[in-house]
């Protein structure tokens, strides 16, 4: 590939990408287009919710308890069948579905990863109008070959991920993937419908002035983080002018801005019911993944590494701080403080 050239598609940068992997066999790179088209059909609706009837909610609840949104149940769907056709996927597992969806073709029982995803992250944005996204994660399953994905295929740390990534559909819609080579953009053109190399080679600034939390949220945060957050309100001498609180409310877009940007975003656990809110193995390890690959950090709140926690279920939340070397050091002292 000539890395001059204007155009550089995602599956023509994916196909080049990988090849420089030494065990390469074009398969990952085929499950990366695949999960392209899956979100450029999501997009396609995403686009027009407002004007076809896909807008609200079924009537039905995921295994998270959360009422499913027409939208969140169209992209499973579409993500489920088309890396069900993939030549190289052999089983997934989804935020929508109760357990994990083993294939069990030929084909599929004879491929070497398996992909989780929430298919649309943001749902209670759809309505407003305000981004949302799709959050992917490729495994190499530690399954053999020739037999059904197990659990044990998806249940692995997140520093054993293969690539991840996301879509944001926002006022445009993007693609950002991280492989160990890197962390890579895609602009989407509808005109010729093909996401086009935008950002090469993502790096986190070397920090940044933004922090995303719910704040309305912080009396269920306790003390150390309300603390760090009058650290992040109040004029700090050190550091120049206050801080600056974004929060849109969809993980997506604000570590994608945090991306762009700089800063941190957290959700931290909740102490009244000690429950965190966000879902390891296809929110927090895909998330965590790129922003590390793109020379950030993400921790639970405590010195272990989202990448490093052991999964014991799918559906397993963990909280998470996530952004700024600096930033992530800084909250870590008053977590510890
Ligand atoms: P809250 C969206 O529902 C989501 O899973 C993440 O995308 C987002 O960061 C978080 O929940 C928002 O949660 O409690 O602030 O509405």
């Amino acid at each position: 590939m000539n890395p001059n050239r204007k155009l550089i598609t995602l599956d023509e940068f994916t196909v080049f990408q990988t090849r420089q992997f030494s065990n390469s066999t074009g398969e990952l790179a085929i499950v990366l287009r695949d999960i392209g088209l899956a979100c450029k059909l999501i997009n396609k609706k995403v686009n027009k919710a407002g004007l076809t009837d896909i807008l609200g909610a079924v009537g039905t609840s995921n295994v998270q308890g959360e009422e499913q949104q027409k939208l969140d149940v169209y992209a499973n769907d579409i993500l489920i069948n088309i890396l069900r056709n993939s030549s190289d996927c052999a089983g997934i597992a989804s935020e929508e579905n109760d357990d994990f969806i083993a294939f069990d073709d030929e084909m599929s029982k004879n491929s070497k990863y398996v992909v989780m995803f929430d298919p649309l992250d943001g749902s209670s944005n759809i309505d407003v109008n305000a981004s949302i996204g799709t959050i992917f994660c490729i495994q190499r399953r530690v399954s053999p070959l020739g037999t059904v994905a197990i659990a044990e295929d998806f249940l692995q740390k997140g520093k054993n991920i293969v690539a991840a990534g996301y879509v944001i559909y926002g006022s445009s819609t993007m693609l950002v993937y991280a492989t160990k080579l890197g962390v890579n953009g895609f602009t989407l053109d509808t005109s010729i419908g093909e996401f086009c190399l935008s950002h090469r080679e993502m790096k986190l600034p070397e920090t940044g002035k933004i922090y995303a939390i719910n704040q309305g949220n912080s009396m269920k945060f306790g003390e150390k983080v309300r603390q760090f957050l009058d650290y992040c309100m109040e004029d700090n001498k050190e550091e120049g002018r206050p801080f600056t609180h974004r929060y849109i409310g969809t993980m997506v877009a604000d570590i994608h801005r945090t991306l762009i940007k700089g800063g941190l975003f957290m959700y931290p656990l909740d102490i009244t019911n000690n429950k965190p809110k966000l879902r390891l193995l296809y929110e927090c390890n895909p998330m965590s993944y790129v922003i590390e690959m793109a020379g950030g950090k993400s921790t639970t709140g405590d010195d272990e590494s989202v990448l490093d926690v052991q999964p014991t279920d799918l559906h397993q939340r963990v909280p998470i701080f996530i952004g700024n070397e600096n930033l992530i050091q800084k909250v870590k002292e008053y977590l510890k403080g």
